[in-house]
């Protein structure tokens, strides 16, 4: 037999049900991961799940588990981690603990990521996936704590980063300036949008610039991870990683993944400036989009969009998700859409600037009338691009109370499913999730009929569950 290929940290990349025309993006959280243990010399290796298979049929995950414990079997790790581990990936998570458990045996694997961060549900790593350790939190110092602890030959159970039966630890890097800029071992294969990579355009890479989310937003598990409070990096910590992108990958365009890259929107102008003048100060010739929510975009005035188009935007995409009112409320939304389409159109006949939106289908007592409503709204806000999603349930939230009696269910009903995509659509008396789907496919047609990906999969198929409706 083969010598195994000793190494510090092995990281396994779970795969996905991937919809089509979403992105393969290799998670940032493992990047930053790689290079906080590189910079104290341990070594890394990824196996990453999502360039073996992209769906979770039945054949797709047999054949996963088979190259997954061939992979395995070609390591000798000081460290397994498995992450980042969210609710979709759940039935990858079955088979990547298993045989981690299996190969390796309990006291060298752990897992971490948003799931493993959600209070309430460390029952599934310790109890459901028989996994003795997570990380919960930022993992970067403590990663290298446990490798320090196992190489110095004591247990993960004398590790106080680590969280166990019994005992849980939220980790939080408080100056994330301090953090190394992620490694990006996969960047030539990442695909961002397949409206892009049909057009073959230039390089991009993601960036994060914050950690955790100022907003509680009743269905998103970024703001009501509650350990996690806001911190942003200094203008100058990113535009440092835009500079260090463009000169080691000759990369021109960040997609900046921030649920919110502004964050003050008390001061909106001043923040736009000073961010705006660093990077336009650099030369750096970059082009970028970010994530930004209406209110905050509502204010921005001329002189804000006059600089941001110099500075490179691109493009803003905005997390809009309903037209009328009860429904934002209904999501803890509480925001005004008063003068959106004036102001998108203002954008972009003043800079260029292109406009994105994102609508959620679905929620409580919605009707089949509301989603029209919406969809019809959503081609009269004069957006160039149109994202349509159900309002799907992710546990850590407040809906996830409102959907589901307890904490654990959510892991029977995806168990059940056999629609295999590891995701749960908010159903009501109203509106099925089959009607739900059937309206987003209605929905992208109607958006994108005179545009020239209408026949895309992505508009014709988004979810890619057939034929198993
Ligand atoms: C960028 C992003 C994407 C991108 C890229 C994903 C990727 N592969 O990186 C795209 C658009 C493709 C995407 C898709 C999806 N995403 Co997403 N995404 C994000 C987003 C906005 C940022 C992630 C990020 O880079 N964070 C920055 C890094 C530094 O933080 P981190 O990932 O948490 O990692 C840190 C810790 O968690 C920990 N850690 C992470 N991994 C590991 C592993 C180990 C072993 C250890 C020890 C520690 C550890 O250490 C890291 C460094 O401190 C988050 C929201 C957010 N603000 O985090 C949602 C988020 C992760 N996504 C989410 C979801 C639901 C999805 C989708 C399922 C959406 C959909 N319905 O299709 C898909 C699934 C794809 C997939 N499996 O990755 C949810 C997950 C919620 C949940 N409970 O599962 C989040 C939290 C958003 C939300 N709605 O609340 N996503």
């Amino acid at each position: 037999m083969n010598e195994r290929k000793k190494v510090d940290l092995l990281l396994i990349n779970p795969p996905f049900h991937r919809r089509n025309g979403s992105g393969t993006i290799f998670p940032l959280g493992l990047g930053y991961l790689i290079s906080a243990a590189n910079e104290e010399g341990y070594t890394c290796d990824v196996i990453n799940g999502y360039s073996m298979i992209d769906s979770y049929a039945e054949s797709d995950l047999n054949h996963f588990a088979k190259n997954l414990q061939d992979a395995l079997k070609t390591y000798e790790p000081v460290l397994v981690g498995i992450g980042p581990c969210i609710t979709t990936q759940l039935r990858a998570l079955q088979i990547i603990a298993c045989y981690c458990l299996d190969i390796y045996g309990p006291e060298r694997v752990y897992a971490g990521g948003p799931l493993a961060s959600i209070d309430g549900q460390e029952w599934l790593f310790f109890e459901f996936l028989k996994i003795r350790y997570i990380i919960k939190g930022d993992g970067e110092e403590a990663v290298c704590k446990m490798l320090r602890c196992l190489k110095n030959g004591r247990s993960l159970e004398n590790c106080s980063c680590v969280s166990r039966r019994g005992y849980f630890y939220h980790n939080k890097v408080v100056d994330i300036d301090k953090l190394a800029f992620p490694e990006r071992p996969y960047l030539a294969e990442n695909v961002f949008s397949l409206r892009r990579r049909q057009k073959n355009q230039f390089l991009s890479a993601s960036m994060i610039t914050s950690r955790g989310c100022k907003y509680h937003c009743r269905y998103c598990v970024s703001g009501n991870l509650n350990y996690k409070n806001f911190r942003k990096r200094s203008n100058k910590n990113i535009v440092d990683e835009m500079q260090f992108l463009k000169e080691r990958y000759q990369i021109k365009d960040i997609i900046f993944y921030d649920d919110c890259f502004f964050s003050n929107p008390q001061n909106i102008h001043q923040e736009v400036a000073d961010f705006c003048n660093t990077l336009i100060s650099r030369g750096l010739s970059m082009t970028w989009q970010m994530e930004i929510r209406c209110d905050t975009f509502l204010q921005l005035d001329e002189t804000d969009l006059l600089l941001l188009k110099r500075a490179g935007c691109r493009q803003m995409n905005l997390g809009i998700e309903k037209t009328f009112i009860a429904g934002l409320q209904a999501l803890g939304k509480h925001i005004p859409l008063h003068g959106l389409p004036e102001q998108i159109q203002y954008m972009k006949a003043l800079t260029g600037i292109q406009a994105a939106g994102t609508f959620i289908l679905g929620g409580r007592d919605e009707t089949e009338a509301d989603v029209r409503g919406i969809i019809e709204n959503s081609t009269k806000l004069n957006l160039d691009f149109a994202h349509y999603n159900p309002l799907f349930v992710y546990p850590g939230t407040p809906l996830y109370m409102e959907y589901f009696a307890d904490e654990r269910e959510w892991v029977s009903y995806l168990l059940k499913d056999n629609w295999l995509w590891g995701e749960i659509v908010y159903e009501n008396a109203n509106l099925s999730r089959e009607k739900i789907l059937h309206l987003s496919e209605e929905a992208y047609k109607q958006f994108y009929a005179d545009l020239p990906y209408r026949d895309d999969k992505m508009v014709k198929d988004r979810f890619r569950l057939r034929p198993s409706i």
